[in-house]
């Protein structure tokens, strides 16, 4: 189906059809923008950047390629095809027609999924609108700013939702998006992940890398919901989100390269003596970026997910190839749990640990990165391997947080410890305020084409092809 670029708010939802909606969705467009000025990126506003925008929703050739200035991006609504026939394929209602608009009794419920996942979006770009101007190279740059926006297109794919589906308490809603900000005393964005700092590169890189992630498996259960509009959204918005998980996982993996590179010409001690980042900080932000976003899947047990599952609204990952009755009433899964000073898997009932099979998968996927990051230093015959931190390690949601761990710790390498074996240790598993420091120190920008900051290698190749020293943002 292909996308209207004629209208102010570029669709393939037919909103030229639905007066009312493009009304409500043209009064919203203006906050949207003064929200994208005050709280998106603080610089290269007016400079031309080469970004890439939807123009089908097909799967092949869906991008666009051109020089535009972040403002005249154009932020729309787009919908993957609608599947003929699709049913709801999962919980009590399983086998029904997909619903196209909302059931009533779910109302509720599904506002409330929608509103999460939407909030995280711009929470992400108020994260990171100071990168900007620590930009190790054009090309990471343009990274930055097309991750940007596209955070902002999932906003709008969110609030279209809200002000299709939901009136007036969708349309209140959406104005909230805009009102909530990431760190804000007051007004702090609804998960934990999306109040803390972005405070430089390689946070950004570990960001893109595990937060985005996240999303990548929150957005693919949605995607199953039995919620037609939805899940064609979801879909959508996962073709995205790969390019920002490549930009985690390439950055993370070309500072890797880099230090590397330092640790072979200078002596394996003298890295950050030559401006590299040594790779025991980089297991230090690794930890903690891995911890704070296996948090984002909630608590192990819990009867929201259990719901939303059997109310057929939210899914699990790949929820239709799994063999199963996609009831899971007298299922069982296994789930990590402490007992005394050892951890023991423990089956528990299916629908209730829905949340911890999500983060299975996740931590399933993360391993892979991890292993080509290692296979980078390997080819370089060093000897060093960077690992994921055990799942109980320093997290704040689920049966692992501080308070159900009643004075116990956890070291990254799943040792139940003592609050003091935690305080003597935990600056060689969490960056420590010095370790902070140097990495920023280290944030200096580097505008000239095909030229990179000293602490990360440049990329294998350009954004669509381009020769290395393009210029990916003009910045006269
Ligand atoms: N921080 O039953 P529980 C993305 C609350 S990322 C703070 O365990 P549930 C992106 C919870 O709200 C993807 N609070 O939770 C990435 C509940 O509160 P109430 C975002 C938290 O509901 C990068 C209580 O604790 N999408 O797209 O099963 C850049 C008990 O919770 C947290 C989604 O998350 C937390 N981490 O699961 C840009 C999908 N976790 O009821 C974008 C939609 C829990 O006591 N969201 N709480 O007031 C969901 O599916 C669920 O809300 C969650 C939580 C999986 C997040
Ligand atoms: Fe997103
Ligand atoms: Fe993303």
């Amino acid at each position: 189906m292909a996308i209207d670029y004629q209208e102010r708010i570029p669709n393939n939802v037919d909103l030229s059809e639905d007066r009312r909606l493009k009304r409500a969705l043209e009064a919203w467009q203006p906050n949207f923008l003064n929200w994208w000025q005050e709280m998106g990126p603080t610089q290269f506003q007016a400079n031309e950047v080469y970004l890439r925008t939807a123009i089908s929703v097909d799967s092949k050739g869906w991008a666009n390629f051109g020089h535009v200035k972040m403002p005249d991006y154009r932020w729309g609504i787009f919908l993957a095809e609608r599947e003929e026939g699709r049913t709801v394929n999962f919980g009590e209602h399983k086998g029904e027609a997909a619903w196209q608009e909302v059931p009533g009794e779910y109302r509720g419920n599904l506002r409330r999924l929608i509103v999460t996942q939407g909030d995280t979006e711009p929470a992400s770009v108020e994260q990171q609108r100071q990168l900007g101007l620590t930009a190790p190279s054009l090309y990471d740059l343009r990274n930055l700013l097309q991750v940007n926006v596209e955070e902002g297109r999932h906003l709008w794919a969110m609030v279209y939702l809200l002000h299709g589906f939901f009136g007036r308490d969708g349309r209140e809603e959406a104005e909230q998006m805009l009102q909530r900000h990431s760190g804000d005393v007051d007004k702090p964005r609804i998960l934990g992940a999306f109040n803390e700092e972005t405070p430089d590169w390689l946070s950004f890189f570990m960001f893109t890398y595990f937060t985005d992630r996240d999303g990548k498996y929150q957005l693919a259960s949605l995607a199953e919901s039995g919620f037609d509009p939805l899940s064609r959204t979801c879909r959508f918005m996962l073709t995205e989100e790969a390019h920002h998980m490549f930009v985690g996982e390439t950055g993370v993996g070309r500072v890797i390269l880099r230090t590397c590179e330092l640790m072979k010409e200078h002596g394996e001690d003298k890295v950050r003596e030559m401006g590299g980042i040594d790779l025991t900080t980089l297991q230090k932000y690794l930890n903690f970026h891995c911890s704070v976003s296996l948090d984002l899947f909630g608590s192990e047990r819990s009867t929201n997910a259990a719901n939303f599952y059997s109310m057929g609204l939210k899914g699990r990952y790949g929820e239709t190839k799994i063999d199963d009755d996609h009831l899971l009433g007298n299922d069982l899964y296994p789930i990590l749990e402490m007992e005394g000073d050892k951890f023991v898997l423990r089956e528990d009932n299916a629908l209730t640990v829905i949340n911890e099979r999500l983060r299975d998968d996740y931590v399933t996927d993360c391993e892979r990165g991890v292993r080509r990051w290692n296979q980078i230093i390997k080819r370089q015959g060093l000897d060093f391997e960077l690992k994921l931190p055990h799942r109980a390690f320093n997290r704040q949601i689920g049966s692992f947080n501080l308070e159900n761990l009643a004075g116990k710790r956890v070291s990254p390498d799943g040792r139940v410890i003592t609050e003091a074996e935690w305080t003597q240790n935990v600056g060689d598993w969490l960056p420590t305020d010095e370790d902070r420091a140097y990495v920023i120190s280290l944030m200096q920008s580097v505008t000239e084409p095909g030229k990179f900051a000293n602490w990360i290698a440049p990329p294998a190749r350009g954004i669509n092809n381009q020769p290395a020293d393009f210029e990916y943002v003009r910045l006269n």
